[in-house]
């Protein structure tokens, strides 16, 4: 495919057509997701998740930064946000976020969270390895903090970040509430405002209890705003991804990504395959009146359509 080759030499336009196909599922898409496979796996995968307002836009841009002294391109994800990046690029305007600032080493894209309330577009997955493909070398991937997005976040990305900050309200009732399971690197922000101290105490301490005699997950205390503890976040990011790849816990993450990802793509070629075979959509109504009607048993029936396919799949051969 043409937008393939493209794409591989980081042709903008081709990237972000590439990114359309996928979200719009258009013909062609599977042959793309094929045609990029071979060409992934390179990139660092960073999400960034954290409830609403704990200043993960301001972070990102931090990143964006760092990430560019050390030369690295980059790529940001946004699933849905809501605030601005730096470079006077809003999001939500397509034309002008391909630009950040005019720098072609850095590419922003949001992601609708159409038909997926509060999680992240099946899209996305797919995004992150159209732009891996596309050689950025650090994918950063920023959610909506609300429940499903953050759990789906961690199957997504290598690492993740989970930004957090004081005066959110109950902050041990959130940790309660599953949200310390999610973060690798777990940062406090808005260290200049009260609390951040404590709330970094804090974290450490539940961290500690949660897991005892492992190695507690890094915390580290920045102010994304005036740019404080940025350097030392990124040496930690770092230090930690050098870990998981030495004790070869990247690995098992990625092949974790890899089964979700046949498995679904497994489930929904049956369950597209069944329907059309079965001419789910015009026969469906008929079928739910018969089991309403209690002609029929549920598990009996669907078992005998399922044995009747097959025996005629088995003619077929
Ligand atoms: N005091 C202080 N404010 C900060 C800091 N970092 C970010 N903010 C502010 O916090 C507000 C929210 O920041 P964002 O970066 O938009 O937060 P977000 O998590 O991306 O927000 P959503 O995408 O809406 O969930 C903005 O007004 C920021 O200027 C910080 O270190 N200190
Ligand atoms: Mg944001």
């Amino acid at each position: 495919m043409e937008v393939v080759e493209k794409l591989i030499a980081q042709d903008i336009r081709a990237i972000a057509r590439a990114i359309t196909i996928i979200e719009n599922d258009e013909a062609g898409k599977e042959q793309l997701i094929d045609e990029v496979h071979p060409h992934t796996g390179r990139a660092r995968v960073w999400g960034i998740t954290g409830p609403p307002g704990s200043g993960k836009s301001t972070l990102v841009n931090r990143l964006i930064q760092r990430e560019r002294e050390k030369g690295h391109s980059v790529a940001v994800v946004a699933v849905d946000p809501s605030s601005p990046f730096s470079g006077g690029a809003f999001l939500g305007d397509r034309l002008r976020m391909q630009k950040h600032a005019d720098d072609p080493g850095v590419f922003i894209r949001s992601m609708a969270t159409r038909g997926h309330l509060g999680g992240i577009s099946p899209a996305t997955g797919d995004t992150i390895k159209i732009l891996d493909a596309a050689g950025f070398e650090t994918i950063l991937v920023e959610t909506i903090g609300v429940g499903q997005s953050e759990i789906e976040v961690i199957q997504l990305t290598d690492i993740v970040l989970l930004v957090l900050v004081p005066g959110l309200g109950d902050e041990i009732q959130m940790m309660k509430a599953g949200i310390m399971e999610i973060g690798d690197v777990f940062v406090v922000n808005k260290k200049d405002i009260d609390g951040a101290e404590r709330l970094k105490s804090e974290i450490e301490y539940v961290l500690a209890i949660q897991a005892p005699g492992s190695t507690p997950h890094p915390v580290a205390l920045v102010s994304a705003r005036t740019d404080d503890g940025i350097d030392a976040l990124l040496d930690t990011i770092y230090e930690y991804y050098e870990q998981l790849c030495e004790n070869g816990c990247l690995e098992d993450k990625r092949k974790e990504r890899v089964k979700k990802h046949i498995t679904a793509i497994f489930s929904y070629k049956v369950h597209e395959m069944l329907d059309v075979h079965f001419e789910l959509s015009k026969n469906l109504d008929t079928w739910i009146d018969m089991i309403y009607r209690k002609e029929v048993k549920p598990y009996a029936f669907i078992n005998d359509k399922i044995q009747t396919f097959l025996k005629e799949c088995e003619e077929d051969d």
